[in-house]
């Protein structure tokens, strides 16, 4: 086990529903440390550049209409196996499918609308942390 960071992002839903405060104090009790957060109203091509591996699947337009329509909170959380933890906590993408007490399974409204997004590996985890932070921004 190491210490990683890996990208978080609070989605629409969940800004909208004020639930950013529980979330993250979720993440503070499961031991992952926001070391940095920002909110911010993605533009189109802020949305189409982070989901661009997604760009020829057939919910890429409903994925990037929905990223875009109010504020997100992006945070880099920092931890112990940071990147599985994360993705454990969060549950599976589909709320009907995710396990008990996660987050999707308590606050997604459906597979699309699905609250928190989470990097699924080491790699992707260093790039999307880059596509939102400098390197500065996360060194404390
Ligand atoms: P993940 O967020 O659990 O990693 P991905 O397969 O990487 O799931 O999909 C990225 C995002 O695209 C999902 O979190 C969800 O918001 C959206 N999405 C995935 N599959 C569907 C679908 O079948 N219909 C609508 N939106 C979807
Ligand atoms: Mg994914």
């Amino acid at each position: 086990m190491a210490i990683e960071t890996t990208l978080s992002i609070l989605k629409p839903d969940a800004v909208e529903r004020n639930l950013v405060g529980k979330i993250i104090a979720r993440f503070e009790e499961e031991g992952l440390r926001p070391v940095a957060i920002r909110r911010m109203h993605l533009s189109r091509a802020d949305a189409e550049g982070f989901y661009a591996v997604h760009k020829e699947r057939p919910f890429f337009g409903e994925l990037v209409e929905f990223m875009t329509r109010s504020p997100v909170v992006v945070m880099a959380l920092r931890g112990e196996n940071a990147v599985a933890r994360n993705r454990e906590i969060m549950g599976a993408t589909n709320p009907a499918e995710a396990a008990e007490g996660t987050l999707r399974k308590l606050y997604a409204k459906s597979i699309g609308e699905n609250t928190v997004h989470g990097s699924d590996s080491a790699e992707n985890a260093a790039i999307e942390v880059a596509y939102f932070f400098r390197t500065t921004e996360v060194n404390g």
